[in-house]
């Protein structure tokens, strides 16, 4: 099939959400030309998205290193010498405070990860509390803890976990130079059992490993032919950590990595496509460019989990020149924003 430009069919296809992509589309849209792609890409976003509307997210590491899988991307891995110090499993009552300084810095939504191959029951336990916790805050909730059963995805359901993350990370070809501890068949086990047990389903990639286009396309494809899109798509950029096998990567044309983020919000419209790690190595000009393509979630806080991530100043300051507001972050509206704002955020709010 021969891809529209702007056109009568271009209604057409565009009007419903599909699960039933051809990778040779997927493929058609990352070869048209630049131009075209962000216009269709930025065509299908303002259909199904508030153009001009970001999800705020903030992450917190609450067991950090010492992950006994072997990822080449991940600082983390007790394989790889990166110089990191691991940490236990925080205390419930940490995570609390953390939580709530990011909720009045504006997050509407709190992340937990961990570096764990699997949660264990006695840690599991621990961290159905903290999400107990969390929730109750009136905060979403999301947590990433690696493999999860289709028993532990009910009882992290039953304790109020709103979004699980558990990545793909890039094609089944390229996974297996990247990944040996764990099949690609095991995450799409674990994706299942979330989307099982009720839960949203976060679930990206990273992209700058040295794969291929044709990796990206796949990655994306698969995605966007599961029985449900998830309902969060982080595309991460690789952070090339001294010490991990991916270290001396050849950086990516920043033009392929706006592209994956066009062809995830033509696939899949309704989704929020994360502009995730990485945003440190973006000037502001090129992270416009990812909101342009169809972009509408980040991380804000000055932490990933173990990597960097921008100041808070800079994230205000790129939000209030390119009058983009925090999705659902409500608030009295601040003097001088041209969107209203929450006083405590920094962030202007959404106008809607
Ligand atoms: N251990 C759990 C797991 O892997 O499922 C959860 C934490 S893990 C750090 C979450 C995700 O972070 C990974 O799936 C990967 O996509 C992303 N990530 C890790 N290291 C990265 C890096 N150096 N650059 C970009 N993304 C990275
Ligand atoms: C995701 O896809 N990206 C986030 C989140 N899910 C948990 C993690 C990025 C980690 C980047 C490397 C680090 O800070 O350790
Ligand atoms: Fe462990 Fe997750 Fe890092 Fe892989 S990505 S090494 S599972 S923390």
């Amino acid at each position: 099939m021969a891809w529209p430009t702007y056109g009568p069919d271009f209604k057409e296809v565009y009007v419903t959400v599909r699960n039933d992509w051809t990778l040779v589309e997927v493929q058609q849209l990352f070869a048209l030309p630049f131009m075209d792609l962000m216009f269709q890409a930025q065509s299908v976003h303002r259909r199904y998205q508030e153009p001009n509307s970001v999800q705020i997210s903030t992450l917190l590491s609450i067991k950090t290193g010492a992950c006994p899988e072997d990822c080449a991307y991940c600082p983390q891995s007790v394989r790889f010498d990166t110089g990191l110090e691991a940490q236990e499993l925080l205390e419930v009552d940490a995570v609390i405070a953390r939580a709530l300084a990011a909720k009045e810095s504006g997050a509407t939504r709190f992340c937990m990860g961990a570096a764990y191959r699997s949660p264990k029951p006695k840690d599991l336990r621990k961290v159905l509390a903290m999400i107990r916790e969390v929730k109750s805050l009136g905060m979403e909730t999301c947590a990433t803890l690696g493999m999860v059963t289709p028993e532990q995805a009910q009882e992290l359901k039953a304790a109020g976990l709103d979004y699980y993350n558990h990545n793909l990370d890039t094609s089944p070809q390229y996974y297996q130079k990247i990944i040996s501890t764990r099949t690609y068949q095991d995450r799409l086990d674990t994706l299942q059992a979330v989307r099982d047990a009720g839960m949203n389903v976060c679930c990206g990639g990273i992209v700058g490993m040295g794969e291929e286009a044709q990796d990206r396309a796949e990655l994306l494809h698969i995605l966007a032919t599961l029985p449900a899109h998830p309902e969060s798509v982080p595309i991460n950029r690789l952070v090339r950590v001294a010490g991990t096998p991916l270290a001396d990567s050849a950086p990516l044309d920043p033009f392929d990595f706006v592209r994956t983020i066009a062809v995830a919000r033509i696939l899949m419209p309704r989704c929020h496509v994360r502009l995730s790690a990485g945003r440190s190595d973006m000037n502001d000009e090129l992270q416009a460019l990812c909101f342009l393509a169809g972009a509408n979630s980040i991380f804000y806080g000055e932490k990933l989990l173990t990597t960097g991530n921008p100041d808070t100043a800079q994230d205000q300051s790129l939000f209030r020149r390119l009058k983009i507001s925090a999705e659902g972050a409500g608030g009295e509206p601040r003097a001088g924003l041209p969107m209203g704002g929450n006083p405590r955020a920094g962030l202007p709010a959404a106008a809607v």
